[in-house]
């Protein structure tokens, strides 16, 4: 079964716009002589008002940009497709989670705080977003790739955005937390502290869009046909596995390729090895008080570990086709966590109501009035039927008289779900409220704003436990008032003694006493990121050759990493065509070690005359014809310090020594071409050489 698109023009189909070559024509369709040129009196005389492709040219020019998102500014996209397994069946009647319906997505997935033309690589939550064009209508999951929110009530959502978007005095800094009202806000509203401990690790720095897990963060409502329902929390789990970059890699990729996380999702697809993430749920009884052992439901300032509710999957996405239009879709899909299909239902956490409102809302600004939903990439595959008229940028010709219920002029129609036809229809749960006086104020069970960053922090290993250190070194090192750094390190004596005193050494600073009783936390393995293996698929190889290299070596090479689905890029000294007719896909001036996952060479290409002066003092260069040539030696060892495999298919064993590595150093292989491949794929599955780590020589 699949649900085919009903009305939206598809990219590519008979409605798409490429450049085509026929007639340039105006906006009305009236063939051009000219373009390049305007209407003047006399070759250099003035330009005449009545050029009017020229006022049309630049009037529409003038219009192109629309405001960007308020927050998720930054974001790519890509079209895929949802297979129900059918396990979810018993807990909801959703058409799209039955056995085998294949429903059409579009997927984009965001930064939160930098605006659009931000670098990928910032420290930030990821959005992952999610639109299913199922044969009920349309189902928006839109959630982030950590499970967890800054705040418990959508009305705090203004201050935690204004604190964490650039001063607004000079705005700076640009998609970046580490900056005094970041810090001022999440010290004082201390129910950020877990989303904030999850933003310090390395889950803030994803390695790829696609090695990110996805959140619906609030508690849902799954009904099924007989109105049963139960509470589930929605988890996105990758088939590659959950990677991040180390911190230094994040920075020199936000100068080196700030797109690189774009980059990576649409090379992945158009290389065929298409990300995929299974979709899974948690389920909890739907019992008055809406309580998992001990953890309130309606807060989503906390999550409930796997170890507690195992995530039962019931789907899985594959992304196969990239935007042919960045604008068209990526930028024009409206996402909205109102958008519900039936067997799908909202709870009362607090934060869930507030966005039920607001992405309906921000639509009306952003796209340009209340249409937006007509838009190709928002329209629904299934037949709309709706009442709503007129308004901005209306695209249908409705017909009949009475666009209203009842009516009996156009016949009465159209009908509601159930009155003879057998249409399912949105039902709401009907869940008792409890009688209540109206106050602003929270129930005592979301008083606890530090017990589940202790619990994320102390379920890393120490390594990923560092890192968070690291991170909060470095982001309080940015805050100028001390008065908010004292505030933050208090907060983090109540999490964790140890954390605490890491990062007070670093600020020069004396490292605080809990001041408030914190119930201590079992720790949960599946928050680690370390260890196990995963497929190497869509993963970087660079292949350092010269000219000389034979043909025959490169042809292997490359269709060993292929093979592997990898994917292989020549690095040479130059540009220019090697030995078997391929091209050079990235020479020593233009790839940086942070590109790749693995580094194989099949040469190591001695210092020549077009080595970059730039870096010969910084490598301790020989003079040309002698030794490595120093940009070498810069790729090896960055790639040594990012703890990523490094094979010599070729060179000899003294290659390492001579980039200053040591020969022995974990994750360094000497070997045959035929073998390298093999050897190289089973450490890159591994994300990591962790070892390397705790070598000298590597960045932590
Ligand atoms: Fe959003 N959020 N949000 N948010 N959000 C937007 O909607 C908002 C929240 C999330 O790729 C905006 O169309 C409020 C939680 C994603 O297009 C805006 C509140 C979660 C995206 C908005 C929240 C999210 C957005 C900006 C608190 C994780 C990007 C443009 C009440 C579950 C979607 C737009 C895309 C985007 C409002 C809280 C995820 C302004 C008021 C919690 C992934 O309407």
């Amino acid at each position: 079964m699949s649900t085919e698109p009903h009305q939206a023009p598809r990219a590519g189909g008979a409605d798409a716009q490429p450049q085509r070559s026929e007639v340039l024509t105006t906006s009305q369709g009236v063939p051009l002589r000219e373009t390049n040129k305007s209407l003047k009196a006399g070759p250099r005389g003035p330009v005449l008002l009545q050029d009017h492709h020229l006022r049309e040219k630049i009037t529409h020019f003038d219009h192109e940009r629309i405001p960007e998102r308020a927050v998720h500014a930054r974001g790519a996209g890509a079209h895929g497709t949802f297979t129900g397994y059918g396990t979810a069946s018993r807990l909801t009647n959703a058409a799209f989670l039955q056995k085998d319906v294949e429903t059409p997505v579009f997927v984009r997935f965001s930064t939160v705080a930098g605006s659009r033309g931000s670098a990928d690589t910032v420290r930030d939550t990821r959005g992952f977003a999610t639109k299913f064009y199922t044969s009920e209508g349309v189902f928006d999951l839109v959630g982030n790739n950590i499970p967890v929110f800054f705040i418990q009530d959508g009305i705090k959502f203004p201050d935690v955005v204004h604190a964490v978007k650039p001063e607004p005095d000079l705005e700076i800094p640009q998609g970046q937390s580490a900056h005094n009202t970041f810090w001022d806000f999440v010290s004082l509203h201390t129910e950020a502290q877990a989303h904030t401990m999850w933003n310090m690790s390395d889950r803030g720095i994803p390695r790829s869009y696609r090695m990110m897990e996805g959140f619906g963060v609030h508690t849902f409502r799954f009904v099924d046909a007989e109105g049963e329902s139960c509470l589930i929390k929605f988890h996105w789990k990758p088939a590659l596995g959950v990677h991040s970059l180390t911190w230094e890699e994040a920075l020199m990729i936000n100068g080196a390729d700030p797109d690189f996380h774009r980059r990576d999702l649409a090379a992945a697809i158009e290389a065929g090895a298409y990300p995929e993430w299974e979709l899974g749920v948690q389920v909890f009884p739907d019992t008055e008080e809406q309580m998992f052992a001990g953890i309130d439901l309606l807060d989503p300032t906390k999550f409930v570990p796997e170890e507690l509710a195992p995530v039962e999957p019931i789907g899985k996405m594959t992304l196969n086709r990239n935007p042919s239009n960045y604008f068209a879709e990526t930028e024009q899909v409206a996402f909205h966590p109102g958008h519900l299909v039936p067997g799908i239902d909202v709870t009362n956490d607090a934060l869930l109501a507030a966005r039920l409102f607001s992405y309906i809302d921000t639509q009306i600004t952003r796209l340009g009035g209340p249409n937006f939903s007509q838009l190709p990439i928002n329209q629904p595959h299934s037949p709309v039927n709706d009442m709503q008229r007129d308004g901005l940028h209306q695209h249908r010709i409705h017909e009949g008289k009475a666009p209203y219920h009842p009516n009996s002029v156009d016949g009465g129609c159209p009908f509601m779900a159930g009155e003879g036809n057998d249409a399912t229809a949105f039902i709401d749960v009907p869940e008792p409220i409890a009688a209540s006086a109206k106050e602003r104020r929270q129930a005592q069970s979301f008083d606890d704003h530090f017990s589940q960053a202790r619990l994320f922090y102390r379920s890393l290993t120490g390594r990923e436990q560092l890192h968070v250190q690291q991170a909060y070194s470095f982001e309080l090192g940015k805050c100028t008032d001390p008065a908010i750094r004292a505030r933050q390190l208090q907060a983090l004596a109540n999490i964790d003694a140890d954390l605490c005193r890491g990062v007070a050494e670093a600020l020069g600073l004396e490292a605080p006493q809990p001041d408030r009783e914190v119930p201590d936390v079992e720790t949960s393995a599946a928050l680690s990121q370390v260890g196990g293996t995963w497929p190497v698929s869509g993963r970087s190889v660079g292949l350092v050759v010269e000219r000389s290299t034979p043909a025959e070596t490169l042809q292997r090479l490359a269709s060993d990493v292929e093979d592997a689905g990898m994917s292989p890029v020549f690095v040479a000294p130059t540009g220019g065509e090697l030995a078997d007719g391929s091209a050079v896909g990235a020479t020593f001036l233009t790839a940086r070690s942070v590109e790749f996952d693995a580094v194989v060479l099949a040469a190591a290409p001695a210092a020549g005359p077009d080595a970059h002066p730039d870096l010969d003092g910084k490598a301790g260069t020989p003079k040309p014809g002698e030794g490595l040539d120093p940009r070498l030696v810069l790729l090896l060892q960055e790639t040594y310090r990012q703890a990523k495999p490094i094979a010599l298919a070729g060179p000899s064993a003294e290659t390492f020594g001579a980039a200053g590595l040591p020969a022995d150093g974990p994750g360094l292989l000497h070997c045959d071409v035929a073998e390298a491949i093999g050897q190289i794929s089973g450490l890159v599955a591994q994300h990591r050489v962790w070892e390397r780590f705790d070598s000298p020589a590597a960045a932590s």
